[in-house]
């Protein structure tokens, strides 16, 4: 009777430790993940569209091409909704790259006036493109309704993936000027201009005429850029004249890596980080091309000036995507 006992007493303590222990690892779990609220309006209103202030009738998320900058953590829960404005005139949609979700359900579409809410855990480190997938879906993402969200790796900074001195936000898509033509867009006629971040030249003083505003850095600085090609219908050769990518990290995943590349191919859709370091001690330029000529001479080229006289404030905080 009393060896029964004492049995039961150790078997009962064992398991007390044993709960006190899991809450102990759930509890740690818990407190690093966050939830992250993300809300967005889909606005159908007129931007400009280049640095002259040419306006196009755009759709959009939040009323700028591209949408707003979704930075995350992994294994945040995402917590989002989208609210269609009652004077809008499409439905609209999001689908974000980063979320394991069901197409039909949370990236159905939403009529004028309604509301979708959804989450998701953003369990994959890297860049992604978020989009509108309403129909005609080719029309909706050349309109603007496109975007990234950056997955920022649990470990953090590391000998494989490190901190950086500046970061900036780099989006290519194709304009098509009559975008009202839903199949030509699809079929890729008509398509007259290459916007980065929503505008053509949109970071090239000498295209834009003396209009634009070059990034910046200063000499010997590592500079990250996280890329997204949100062309419909054509892939990007993303090259930096006068540089080479130092590190390239595929889908942006620190484990991704590829040294020393002069030109990387981006697949339509595709989002990935580059690294480029310039020369330290003499003031430089690179000119971040996509070297395809027919995207480059329509508008898909950034200057990034390396300069020691550089704004301390560029390439950090809300400036890694400079409107
Ligand atoms: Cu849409």
């Amino acid at each position: 009777m009393g060896k029964k006992q004492n049995y039961m007493n150790y078997r009962s303590i064992t398991g007390f430790i044993f709960a006190i222990a899991l809450c102990i690892t759930l509890n740690s779990q818990a407190v690093e993940a966050k939830t992250v609220k993300v809300t967005m309006h889909a606005i159908e209103t007129a931007v400009d569209i280049d640095n002259s202030g040419t306006k196009y009738d755009a759709w959009t998320f939040g009323g700028a091409i591209p949408g707003p900058v979704v930075r995350v953590k992994e294994g945040d829960l995402v917590d989002f909704t989208l609210i269609n404005d009652k004077k809008n005139g499409n439905s609209h949609s999001m689908d974000f790259h980063a979320a394991n979700v069901d197409v039909l359900d949370e990236f159905s579409p939403v009529k004028p006036g309604d509301s979708k809410h959804f989450k998701f855990q953003a369990n994959s480190p890297g860049v992604f493109m978020y989009h509108c997938g309403a129909a005609n879906m080719a029309q909706h993402i050349t309109k603007g309704m496109f975007g990234i969200i950056i997955v920022d790796p649990k470990e953090g900074y590391s000998k494989a993936y490190p901190k950086p001195d500046r970061e900036y936000v780099l989006i290519q898509s194709q304009y098509f000027k009559d975008s009202g033509d839903a199949m030509a867009i699809v079929n890729n006629v008509g398509w007259t201009n290459s916007l980065i971040n929503g505008k053509i030249f949109h970071y090239d003083p000498l295209h834009s005429k003396g209009l634009a505003n070059a990034l910046e850095s200063k000499p010997g600085e590592r500079v990250r850029i996280f890329f997204v090609n949100a062309n419909v219908n054509e892939p990007v050769a993303l090259h930096p004249i006068a540089g080479i990518w130092e590190r390239v990290y595929l889908n942006g995943n620190p484990k991704n890596i590829i040294h020393g590349m002069a030109t990387i191919n981006v697949a339509v859709s595709e989002a990935l980080t580059v690294d480029i370091v310039s020369p330290s001690g003499r003031t430089t330029n690179n000119a971040i091309v996509d070297h395809t000529m027919k995207a480059a001479l329509r508008g898909a080229i950034t200057v990034l000036t390396n300069s020691p006289d550089a704004d301390p404030k560029m390439g950090k905080g809300d400036k890694i995507l400079p409107r």
